[in-house]
């Protein structure tokens, strides 16, 4: 199997995160000739990262399908909580940063640049984050794992999301969104310190100039 991934994005560090702990053999590589190439078109013709290629050649998009995928395909070591209320929380783990962080971080991602950057807009999306966070928030567990006591596709979920709502802190030089929350916080401390998660959090980091790559 091959997935196309790039280092920074939540989105594909959500699977490379599954394939680390599941100790699998999998081919990752950047999509060459970028993600509006035609040959990458022809693979995933929504242009995103990550698409996972099966051994059939069958191209599948979507993080979240693709976890679920893995899940199916390779059930051990699992990701998936086995009791249907911890499998509902962790499934809504992949769902509330698609709708409520993303959009925000995409705005501010291309508001980097100092001189493209319109503040009040900065302060807006700051807020939406925030919003955002505070749903998470509301759904974590408050123990070290987002669901239940060991790590899950919930996890793989929020740690590189959390990741980059860091990083947009610290390139605009705003508040610690994150630690203000209780349980939010000491999860974003406990992950930090899993070995798997800091791979993942490192490969995201090391994509970025040095300036901007402060992890609080
Ligand atoms: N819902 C998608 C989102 C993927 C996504 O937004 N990927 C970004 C990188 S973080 C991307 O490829 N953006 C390019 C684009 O949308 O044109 C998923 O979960 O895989």
């Amino acid at each position: 199997m091959k997935l196309y991934s790039l280092p920074l994005s939540p989105f594909a560090a959500r699977v490379r995160l599954s394939i680390y702990r599941k100790g699998l053999d999998v081919d990752i590589v950047s999509p060459e000739g970028g993600l509006k190439s035609n040959d990458y078109l022809t693979l995933n013709p929504m242009g995103q990262v990550p698409t996972l290629v099966l051994n059939s050649g069958v191209a599948i998009p979507e993080s979240a399908t693709i976890l679920e995928y893995l899940e199916d395909i390779f059930p051990t070591p699992s990701l998936r909580p086995i009791n249907a209320q911890d499998l509902a929380l962790a499934r809504l783990f992949l769902r509330l940063p698609d709708f409520h962080i993303r959009p925000a971080i995409f705005i501010l991602r291309d508001m980097r640049d100092p001189t493209k950057r319109n503040e009040e807009e900065v302060e807006t999306q700051f807020e939406i984050l925030d919003k955002g966070l505070s749903y998470i928030e509301h759904y974590l567990s408050g123990d070290t794992w987002a669901v239940g006591d060991q790590p899950s596709i919930a996890d793989c979920a929020l740690v590189p999301v959390l990741n980059i709502v860091n990083l947009m802190e610290s390139i605009f030089g705003q508040p610690d969104l994150i630690s203000k929350y209780r349980k939010l916080g000491a999860y974003w401390q406990a992950a930090k310190s899993d070995e798997i998660n800091a791979k993942v959090i490192a490969e995201q980091l090391a994509a970025i100039p040095k300036a901007s790559a402060q992890v609080k």
